[in-house]
């Protein structure tokens, strides 16, 4: 009876192994876009480790085009070299969740204290937070509820808190700038899921006259990186074929920016949206296309090298459809 009751705990363990394991993909970076056997959207690099891991949204195989997104769940890639890739498979979906069932859109990942916490945007209206003791997951939501509701309280949250993006700085303080056509930050409290004080507007000068799809005017897509002693506030200008990703810098985090310009050329994706890091000494912006599908809503994650010149603006990238 002992001997047929280990029989069973190693099986289900070997079965356990083999899941796991088809979850995971190997696969050669061959230039842009990175995956090719799925369409993933919005990534955000993260280095966790001296490993470089993009968290992306996904969209379905049968979205269409005419349809505002088809997305159920998210996904994690990552790599040491930039060439040898694993794709670790969903990591979190909307029936995981018990609070929603739709538009699952841009996320994001950090850690602290040796915990991944994992921002997600949901119904166009929430974020939501869960948690992991692993980079690629699984990851669960540790509130049953969302962290920021819009719910009743547009004017302070603003009209479409989605695309968290977060942000250390080095003092340990930890921020989260989200929204859609109205930009917020918020500071977290060292749990990660609790907010700190007031939800703040963002300020970006220089960008007044700009209207939606160019110039500085913000749409979505926020990032933040603080490069020597400068705040980076990198986001999208818009929708239409010419919009693209812009920033603004500034000496705080909260702002207020200045708007500086494009970091890139148009994509002409439908949606622009990007995370810039630094990574072995180098400098990568990771964005989405749409060359698999000529689909704007079955997106592919890309990156490039960007360089910086010698006052720190960004050298404007010339994206290249390949
Ligand atoms: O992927 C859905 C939405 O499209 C994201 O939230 C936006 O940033 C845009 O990429």
């Amino acid at each position: 009876m002992k001997n047929k009751l280990i029989a069973m705990i190693l099986l289900g363990l070997f079965i356990s192994c083999k899941e796991n394991d088809s979850n995971e993909k190997q696969f050669i970076y061959e230039g842009n876009p990175i995956v090719r056997y799925m369409f993933t959207a919005d990534p955000s690099a993260r280095v966790f480790n001296g490993r470089l891991y993009v968290y992306t949204s996904h969209d379905e195989d049968t979205a269409d085009a005419n349809q505002h997104f088809l997305m159920n769940n998210w996904h994690v890639f990552s790599t040491e070299d930039m060439i040898n890739w694993t794709g670790h498979g969903q990591i979190l979906s909307l029936d995981d969740i018990s609070w929603t069932d739709r538009q699952a859109w841009a996320p994001d990942c950090i850690e602290r204290n040796g915990k991944y916490y994992f921002y997600f945007p949901v119904e166009q209206t929430k974020i939501g937070v869960a948690v992991s003791n692993s980079p690629v997951g699984p990851f669960k939501d540790i509130l049953g509820r969302p962290l920021i509701d819009n719910t009743n309280n547009e004017v302070i949250v603003g009209r479409e808190p989605i695309d968290p993006a977060l942000f250390i700085d080095d003092d340990g303080q930890a921020y989260m700038y989200f929204g859609c056509r109205d930009a917020r930050v918020v500071k977290l409290k060292e749990n990660m899921i609790e907010i700190e004080g007031e939800i703040q507007p963002i300020v970006i000068k220089g960008n007044k006259e700009d209207a939606e799809n160019s110039g500085g005017y913000y749409a979505e897509a926020p990032w933040m990186f603080k490069r020597d002693s400068t705040y980076y506030f990198v986001y999208s200008n818009g929708w239409r074929s010419q919009s693209t990703i812009i920033y603004a810098i500034g000496n705080n985090p909260m702002g207020p920016f200045n708007y500086v310009g494009e970091v890139m050329s148009p994509v002409g994706a439908g949606t622009s949206h990007a995370s810039i890091l630094q990574y072995n000494d180098k400098w990568y912006i990771f964005y989405h296309n749409n060359v698999l599908s000529d689909n704007g809503k079955r997106r592919s994650i890309c990156y490039d090298e960007i360089t910086f010149d010698i006052d720190g603006k960004i050298n404007h990238l010339i994206y290249n459809e390949r």
